[in-house]
């Protein structure tokens, strides 16, 4: 069975984490890693903080010569900002002024309730986005086993605050890595960086939606067995497992609703004797909760960050006074370091559906299990075969 777990405190010493299940075998390139790492802390829109880490990973276990044992994975991203804060974080001793006024739509009023905690700093720091780095580092791990099955996940900017990019038909990753928003077209790359500036003078934030898409699915990842087997839900749920995202949409997403069938499917067209294509792909790579073989493309929507430089009312829950919410240092906006956690929470989604069909333990074994299963199916309506 793969799974995995991350630990770890914004400012605490370290972020950790386990990957368990990927087969033996597999060769790492550590250093694309820390290059994802970097894609992470970029964008345009960032706070200090980024400024301070240079995310990079530290191999525990599992890991010998740069190939897999089979063995659990541990890995860790040391924060640096952790020595600007041991008074405050050091596990044994660490202690501090409370934090008391709540952030809207921040994690801290509800957390403060469930876990009894009077210092909000007990709850933000786990609720913090520096979290994610962990999940891109097990999602990048994730990337180079799918990558050797030939599926390939990347991302980009849809959306930020009030400017909408138009889907441009045909654009390289170089397009969407060389924008510091990760926007491919170049007018709506301008407008978003000048939202950026007017909501940071204003005090404000921006969310905004990004597309992560999946190529090189084979057919028949996941299942319509079960409500929690299907693919669209166990994506749907990864993502939504992220701080701030709070809608993602599969294939044409909501638009779906105000179409008639017609317009909402895609139809098959045979190009020649073996080939069946579709001329279309609204479904975004998914019908009947499996993959269809098409690519898979999500659009996902995140709320803009609840630390607000103009603070918005709050309550002093300590005193019972009106006072503004708590202000600490933050980012105006994270779309562009969203998208590539979306991308690796993608990753990490895909693996247990994919291992489940191919099973493997070692990479070799998971390959020639995919080839045998690929040339079953492309033969399945083999006139020769149905014929025998
Ligand atoms: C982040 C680290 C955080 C924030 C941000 C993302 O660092 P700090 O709180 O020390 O400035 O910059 O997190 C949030 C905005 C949030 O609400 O959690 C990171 O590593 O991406």
């Amino acid at each position: 069975m793969f799974r995995y777990l991350t630990a770890g405190e914004s400012h605490g010493p370290a972020l950790v984490g386990i990957l368990d299940g990927l087969p033996a075998q597999l060769r790492l390139e550590v250093e694309r890693i820390n290059a994802t790492l970097a894609r992470r802390q970029g964008g345009y829109g960032r706070g200090g903080r980024m400024k301070i880490e240079h995310d990079e990973v530290e191999f525990l276990a599992g890991l010998r010569g740069s190939q897999t044992l089979g063995s659990p994975i541990a890995v860790m991203i040391r924060n640096r900002d952790y020595e600007n804060n041991r008074a405050l974080m050091d596990p044994i001793t660490g202690a501090g002024k409370p934090l008391t006024n709540p952030r809207p739509g921040h994690a801290d009023y509800a957390g403060a309730l469930k876990y009894r905690q009077r210092d909000l700093r007990n709850v933000l720091e786990h609720a913090s986005a520096r979290e994610t780095a962990m999940r891109v580092c097990l999602g990048e791990i994730c990337a180079q086993f799918l990558e050797a099955l030939g599926i390939t996940t990347r991302s980009h900017v849809h959306r930020i605050g009030p400017v909408e990019a138009t889907e441009l038909d045909d654009f390289s990753p170089e397009d969407v890595e060389r924008s510091e928003v990760r926007c491919p077209d170049p007018k709506a790359e301008r407008a978003m960086i000048e939202a950026i500036d007017a909501a940071k003078a204003a005090g404000d934030t921006l969310g905004g939606q990004y597309i992560v898409r999946v190529d090189g699915m084979p057919v028949g990842i996941g299942s319509n067995r079960q409500p929690d087997t299907r693919l669209d839900g166990v994506l749907a749920g990864a993502l939504m497992g992220m701080q701030t995202v709070k809608a993602v949409e599969v294939g044409l997403g909501a638009d779906v609703a105000s179409r008639p069938g017609s317009s909402a499917h895609d139809p098959f067209v045979l190009l020649d004797e073996t080939q069946i294509v579709r001329t279309s792909n609204r479904a975004g790579g998914i019908e009947g909760g499996m993959s269809n073989g098409q690519a898979i493309v999500l659009r996902v929507s995140i709320k803009p960050i609840s630390t607000l430089m103009k603070a918005p009312p709050s309550v002093n829950l300590q005193e019972k006074t009106t006072a503004p919410a708590t202000v600490v240092r933050s980012d105006v906006c994270v779309v562009p370091a969203a998208a590539i956690v979306g991308e690796a929470m993608v990753r990490l989604a895909l693996v247990a559906p994919v291992l489940e069909k191919y099973g493997g333990d070692s990479i070799a074994e998971t390959i020639d299990n995919l080839q045998r299963s690929n040339a079953a199916a492309s033969s399945l309506f083999d006139r020769s075969s149905t014929e025998a």
